[in-house]
């Protein structure tokens, strides 16, 4: 494709992709991308780096190559090593959240950045990367209606041909607002599995309907080669509810949730702070109970990912 071989000449002084993902990627085997502002920001250290290797595992044992994604020295890495996962989760919060705002500003300082959703597709799509893993979306946030706070991850998904595969969106978010920016931005949402409810990252229910499901990764891969087909360059999600044996806990964390998002109304934090406050507000408010559900469920989505990667290997070669 000459598109293709446009985007590597340009590109390929800013990025580094690993020896096992750019063999994958020139076999046309399945990859999944994950993105590094979950380690840096979503969770606390070291759990944050052992969630990354087993992630990386899980994936790896269901036969895809994992390509972890982080902004170092300068270049955009896909695939990180053992070393750079450790250096990422110590950081913390000392590397800089990136979403497509902020890559061009790190990269051109050689500073340390940890990509969101809307900065791992930028950078999963520039590899050749389809289907990317990860625990849960950015959204409308409440109140946005004055604020104007909404995740630049939703008009990444309406701009970047990459299928999220996610629990959904946490309700510190304004869920009926998210799903309605989605449709605007023409952003398939697919429920995955037996019910059409959209989740809500701790529970697998929000209430709200997605507008479409599916039960097989053969589906969900069909979906992902029809819209390339169609050359309509959106992303998709594909939303999984969390496993039920950690759904039980999910009123307790509500009621943590609404804490929160009162607390960080009360001090005054926004922008790019918000949603890492309140996760972390989230853990400390559930004595690290979230943190177990969190962990499970982005493993349960780098499973799920992995077969439709598989699956859509399978269709294009
Ligand atoms: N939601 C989670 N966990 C996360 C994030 C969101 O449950 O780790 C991270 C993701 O990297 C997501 C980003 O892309 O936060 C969204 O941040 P913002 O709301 O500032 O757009
Ligand atoms: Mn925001």
């Amino acid at each position: 494709m000459s598109q293709s071989r446009h985007y590597s000449s340009r590109l390929s002084s800013c990025l580094s992709i690993s020896p096992a993902v750019r063999d994958a990627l020139a076999n046309g085997a399945p990859v999944v991308a994950l993105e590094s502002t979950i380690i840096s920001h979503g969770m606390p250290y070291p759990q944050n780096v052992e969630t990354a290797r087993q992630v990386e595992l899980i994936v790896k044992e269901n036969g895809a190559t994992p390509a972890t994604i982080a902004l170092i020295d300068g270049k955009i890495h896909v695939g990180l090593g053992d070393a750079e996962l450790e250096h990422l989760g110590k950081s913390g919060k000392s590397a800089i959240k990136a979403s497509r705002r902020d890559m061009a500003t790190v990269l051109s300082q050689r500073l340390l950045g940890a990509t969101t959703v809307s900065g791992t597709m930028v950078a999963a799509h520039m590899a050749g990367i389809a289907v990317f893993a990860t625990g849960g979306i950015g959204g409308v946030h409440r109140g946005a209606e004055l604020t104007m706070d909404v995740s630049a991850d939703l008009t990444e998904l309406g701009r970047t041909p990459v299928a999220v595969v996610c629990a959904g969106a946490k309700s510190i978010l304004d869920l009926p607002k998210t799903l309605e920016f989605l449709e605007t931005q023409g952003v398939p949402v697919v429920a995955y599995g037996e019910s059409r409810q959209f989740p809500a990252f701790f529970s697998p229910d929000s209430g709200l309907l997605a507008p479409w499901s599916m039960q097989t990764p053969q589906q969900v891969a069909r979906l992902i080669k029809t819209n390339t087909e169609l050359g309509l360059m959106t992303g998709q999600i594909i939303a999984v509810p969390i496993p039920n044996e950690y759904a039980e806990s999910s009123a307790e964390i509500e009621r943590a949730i609404d804490i929160a998002v009162r607390e960080s109304e009360e001090m005054g934090i926004k922008g790019k702070e918000c949603t890492p406050f309140l996760l972390q507000r989230i853990v400390e408010l559930t004595g690290g109970a979230s943190l177990t559900a969190n962990i499970a469920l982005v493993k349960n989505n780098a499973r799920v990912a992995s077969q439709i990667s598989l699956s859509l290997a399978s269709m294009v070669s």
